[in-house]
């Protein structure tokens, strides 16, 4: 399942540039039955499996670094929700342990005793969470130094601003009879900064509203924000 997302794109260059290493590790590898019995019926009764937490303990055991100071990451839905924020966050550390949960659940133990962080990338339902280590991975990947390339910043992206970008166009100047911008084609970089900068508040208040208020506006963007909520 990791082999596509891991082996094409950014990954694919970050990990031939020796930027980042990925390590792949199936919990069915650290049981001791010969099913190689990961999950397990829930105490009480109720319906869906559990993962064990033996082959999850063992797991990470086995991959741990002597020091502490790894988070050791559960990809839950009762996790917190990921955003731009935490993928900044997590891009800081050496390293970074990713477990994947079940949807139906994993026993308690690994929460209480194993993991340091819990981690969902939103509010719908997924089987496993091995996408959402994808998700998570690519995220803090990409702002690792030397990622990107030179010329583009991960710090213009929609989200670390707080606003949601403005939009852009390439050539052809005229397509289907549409026309970009003119002001984009005026060659007036204040003024072109001016509009992308308008595009952007307007843009998130009508699409992400409840953004503007986390966004951190200056008084002037403020005021400009709210012109342009009149208008
Ligand atoms: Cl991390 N796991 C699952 N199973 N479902 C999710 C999720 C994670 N994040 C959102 N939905």
């Amino acid at each position: 399942m990791f082999e596509g997302p891991f082996n094409t794109s950014i990954f694919k260059r970050a990990i031939e540039r020796k930027l980042v290493s990925v390590d792949i590790h199936n919990i069915r590898s650290y049981t001791h039955d010969k099913h190689n019995t990961v999950d397990d019926y829930p105490y009480g009764g109720g319906a869906g499996m559990l993962l064990k937490p033996e082959p999850i303990f063992e797991a990470v055991e086995a991959i741990k670094p002597e020091a502490g100071g790894v988070p050791i990451i559960l990809l839950t839905p009762q996790g917190r929700l990921f955003s731009q924020q935490i993928a900044l966050e997590l891009s800081k550390y050496n390293r970074l342990i990713l477990i994947c949960g079940r949807y139906e659940g994993v026993d308690e133990r690994v929460r209480s005793y194993l993991v340091t962080d819990e981690v969902s990338i939103g509010d719908y339902v997924l089987a496993g969470g091995e996408l959402a280590a994808m998700v998570v991975a690519e995220a803090v990947v990409r702002l690792l130094p030397g990622v990107l390339g030179s010329e583009v910043s991960p710090l213009d992206d929609s989200h670390v601003a707080g606003l949601l970008e403005y939009p852009q166009y390439t050539r052809p100047a005229v397509y289907g009879g549409w026309s970009v911008p003119e002001v984009l084609l005026s060659g007036n970089h204040a003024q072109i900064e001016e509009w992308r900068h308008e595009q952007a508040i307007l843009r998130t208040l009508e699409r992400r509203p409840e953004l503007i208020d986390k966004a951190g506006l200056s008084e002037e963007e403020r005021k400009l924000a709210n012109k342009l909520k009149q208008s």
